[in-house]
């Protein structure tokens, strides 16, 4: 078992952790109020709305392919026009001097799809968002030669924004709007959903899942290797022990081991730090890949999420060290972590590369919520400047880091800020992938791919953030209007939190376009980029790099009225999001009518809710029953031996 010795560490920083597992009740004390009154004091004016989408036009694009090759694969060559918005060609000539589709990179078969997921990550914890701190110089490296999306939304905490982004479904509509599943509650997400692994398995793919599960395992027919993936290695539950894989959760006793492979535990590796586990078994899978099928590979990360309450933040100490000139322990560690993290994303796309297979993938890279910043679950993400932590409906909470990066996509190199949530993943993958996404008939989710693939304007107009009438919180987005009502945590988590990371506050571009260019160009994943000839220019890097960094006028007539709205007390509180991406000035009192319009689309998605699922703790699911594992206790009650098969 890990360090107890930290448990006093803890305690001196003045944070008290109730419960590990829910991201819920971690109260730190009236350092909670300086840090935002600091944060606060950190947002400074800038004069220009910071968000506009470039404009892209089929006539900019530069790319030359040359299908001589006979591998199967096509060549690219790219020259990068630094004036001009960058398309890539989607139509070539046929030997006959006609004109066809370049489609896919490798024709012959579907494209890869790398689905990389952290755990926790703040909007302000990536480079790419232009934060020093940090550097992401992998993600980096994808993100400027992709696209980097800054309207993007999840749900505030892991499982209900997991079961958005495998079933395409909002969490309202499969009951899971309420918190999260915990190792003993007796259910998981309704069989009757069918997932994206499922989808993609229909079509001929090799599915795996690597690393967090939290869709429930009460019984295994709800785990992952009995809901489409192919393979399954990682863990049930919410988060764990980086180096011991053991899980606490809340209440006496609820404390095991949580590492599997398909249905079985496994001690495999112990010891191993989980970051660097999930890289090598991604490696893995890639490496020993029947090329003759696609590959769907999904790396859910346990990073950045905090471990247990007695050893919260995790990394090699060699990556610490790297990081000595943050003062902060925590946020020390922390930044470890997300290197770790960042570590891996570039070792995957080497080895994607090294097997032939990165020129014909796409890789979409998604935190699963906001970050808990300052304390929140004891643990120190930063969403500056946005508003709110994890599990709030603030900003902070909700809009998430993501990106994807393929060949596939001609308007590469931009920055959307068109809206979409995390349900959209699954039609617009199959859309990408070339399915028909209509197949999955009910879903919520819409189809983004061309939008993301052309630059064009988002089909999606609006999107609910979340009911929840156990919280007693709601919020709802129609355009550029965002209307919130109640709150979490009594509202001692409405303020904005967790550092800049610009040396100079005064002026939140500061970080050097040069260092992030070298950098990223020097990665593994930016050397593979450039194996494709798809690696941006400086120049390009400096535009995308301006138009990723949120900012936010910030008025001394503002400050006075960022805290005008008081959910506590029960207000509705109305924001123009792209005008005021940091939910400093409340417009409820100025625009009623706005208030009532969005009020009734919160109560038409109130009409199509179901009731939640969630229950009650059943204790004989406890790991002191189970050989101190976190099981299928259920099955495991009815049977007189344990069953690998679903
Ligand atoms: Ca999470």
């Amino acid at each position: 078992m890990s360090d107890m010795g930290s448990l006093s560490f803890v305690a001196a920083l003045g944070i008290l952790l109730v419960s590990a597992s829910l991201g819920l009740h971690v109260v730190s004390n009236n350092v909670f109020l300086n840090s935002v009154i600091s944060s606060s004091a950190r947002l400074e004016a800038s004069s220009d709305s910071p968000q506009s989408t470039p404009a892209f036009t089929e006539d900019s694009s530069t790319i030359v392919y040359d299908d001589s090759t006979d591998s199967g694969f096509q060549t690219q060559s790219t020259t990068w026009d630094d004036e001009e918005a960058f398309v890539r060609e989607t139509t070539t000539e046929d030997a006959n001097g006609n004109e066809e589709e370049i489609g896919l990179g490798n024709q012959n078969q579907r494209p890869n799809v790398i689905l990389i997921i952290a755990d926790d990550l703040g909007f302000n914890d990536v480079s790419f968002h232009g934060s020093p701190q940090i550097p992401t110089p992998n993600l980096d490296a994808l993100a400027f030669s992709g696209v980097i999306f800054n309207s993007y939304y999840v749900s505030p905490i892991c499982t209900p924004s997991r079961t958005a982004l495998f079933s395409g479904r909002h969490p309202i509509h499969t009951g899971m709007q309420h918190n999260v599943i915990f190792g003993t509650t007796p259910y998981g997400f309704p069989l009757e959903h069918k997932l994206l692994p499922e989808y993609l398995k229909d079509i001929g793919y090799s599915t795996h899942l690597i690393g967090k599960w939290h869709l429930g395992h009460f019984k295994r027919k709800y785990t992952p290797t009995c809901r489409g993936f192919d393979s399954f290695y990682g863990h049930w539950t919410g988060h764990k022990d980086y180096y011991d894989n053991m899980a606490q959760e809340s209440g006496p006793q609820a404390w095991g081991y949580d590492m599997r492979r398909g249905l079985e535990t496994t001690y495999e590796n112990f010891g191993v730090y989980t970051t660097d586990l999930y890289t090598d078994e991604a490696n893995s899978i890639i490496r020993s890949h029947n090329k003759s099928k696609p590959l769907f590979l999904t790396v859910s990360h346990t990073a950045v999420h905090s471990a247990n309450p007695y050893k919260l933040l995790q990394a090699p100490k060699a990556n610490i060290d790297n990081f000595s000139k943050i003062q902060n322990m925590q946020r020390r560690i922390y930044a470890a972590m997300v290197q770790k993290l960042d570590d891996s994303v570039g070792s995957v796309v080497k080895t994607l590369q090294d097997e032939g297979m990165l020129n014909n993938s796409i890789i979409i890279f998604t935190t699963d919520n906001g970050g808990p910043a300052e304390g929140f679950n004891g643990n120190a993400a930063s969403n500056w400047p946005l508003r709110g932590v994890k599990n709030t409906l603030w900003e902070g909470g909700t809009r998430a880091v993501g990106l994807m990066w393929s060949p596939l996509i001609s308007a590469a190199g931009h920055v959307s800020n068109q809206l979409i949530h995390i349900q959209d993943w699954l039609p617009t993958i199959l859309s990408a992938v070339g399915d028909d996404p209509s197949k999955a008939a009910g879903i919520d989710g819409i189809d983004m791919w061309d939008s993301i693939r052309l630059g064009l304007k988002s089909p999606r107009t609006e999107l609910l953030h979340n009911i929840d009438d156990l919280y007693g919180n709601e919020a709802v987005r129609v355009g550029r209007w965002k209307l919130l009502h109640g709150t979490t945590y009594n509202g001692q988590w409405d303020g904005w939190y967790g550092p800049s990371g610009r040396p100079n506050s005064k002026n939140t571009t500061l970080i050097s376009p040069e260092t992030v260019y070298n950098l990223a160009s020097q990665s593994r994943a930016g050397q593979a980029v450039q194996d494709l000839k798809l690696f941006p220019t400086q120049s390009k890097i400096t535009e995308v790099l301006q138009l990723s960094n949120v900012q936010c006028n910030d008025t001394m007539q503002l400050r006075k009225r960022k805290m005008s709205c008081s959910l506590i007390k029960g207000e509705y509180c109305l924001y123009n999001i792209e005008q005021d991406p940091c939910e400093f000035n409340n417009l409820a009192h100025d625009m009623p009518d706005m208030v009532e319009t969005l009020k009734s689309t919160l109560k038409k998605y109130r009409s199509s809710a179901v009731p939640v699922r969630n229950k009650p703790k059943d204790p004989k699911g406890l790991p002191i029953h189970w050989n101190y594992t976190w099981t299928n206790w259920v099955d495991l009650m009815e049977e007189d031996n344990t069953r690998l098969e679903c």
